[in-house]
């Protein structure tokens, strides 16, 4: 059976919607921030990267949003979470899967974790001054070139809409009114609709 370790919050999220998604038996494990359990040897034996999300398998774990969000799309053909046989259709969701990590996290990241990029504190001051505009400019880039609508490849329901779903719950948090991008919101509103995005939060609550 597949585990998921998560931390609610964090980008955890979008694989434990996928996964709720597909139906199938899963366990979900919580790693606590607060404890800093990510940093812990038992944590770090899951992910020597100490993040979340970490996915175990039985063939081994599987670290990387994208990745997880692929894995569970393919290992569960049945829940069409993906267009498998359509390479390039594929490709594009793939694409934006990778803008969202590489891109738009980092982007949010500069606001919390500063101190991967500079130990001088006014450098962690002027990147969380930063944040709120990129993150408007790549939730700009979103709304006008990447959201299909009324989710991400159009009408058909993919794993990069939990991953938006996930990313855009930062925006306020981030100093940005999501009121500014119509189609991220009625995505968001969407999405808060399906059982499975409502079954997740109601475990994240508790
Ligand atoms: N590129 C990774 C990023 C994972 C990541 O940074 N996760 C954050 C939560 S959103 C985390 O575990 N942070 C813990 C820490 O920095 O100590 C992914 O997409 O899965």
């Amino acid at each position: 059976m597949l585990k998921l370790f998560y931390t609610p919050g964090t980008c955890s999220l979008a694989s434990h919607i996928a996964l709720e998604e597909t139906g199938i038996d899963y366990s979900a494990v919580p790693v606590d921030f607060s404890k800093a359990e990510q940093t812990k040897p038992d944590y770090l034996a899951v992910n020597p990267k100490g993040r979340v999300p970490a996915l175990v398998t039985d063939r081994g774990t599987i670290t990387e949003t994208p990745a997880i969000l692929t894995y569970i799309a393919q290992s569960v053909p049945q829940a069409k979470l993906a267009p498998l046989d359509d390479a390039f259709e594929f490709a594009r969701i793939q694409s934006f899967l990778s803008y969202l990590c590489s891109t738009v996290h980092v982007a949010h990241a500069h606001g919390r974790r500063g101190a991967r990029w500079a130990d001088d504190p006014t450098a962690h001051e002027a990147m969380r001054a930063k944040v709120a505009s990129n993150m408007t400019d790549c939730f700009q880039l979103i709304e006008t070139t990447m959201l299909a609508g009324p989710f991400v490849a159009g009408e058909t329901y993919s794993i990069a809409d939990p991953y938006l779903f996930t990313i855009a719950g930062w925006l306020e948090p981030d100093g940005v009114d999501p009121a500014r991008f119509p189609k991220i919101l009625d995505h968001r509103n969407r999405m808060t609709q399906r059982p499975a995005v409502a079954r997740v939060l109601a475990v994240l609550k508790d």
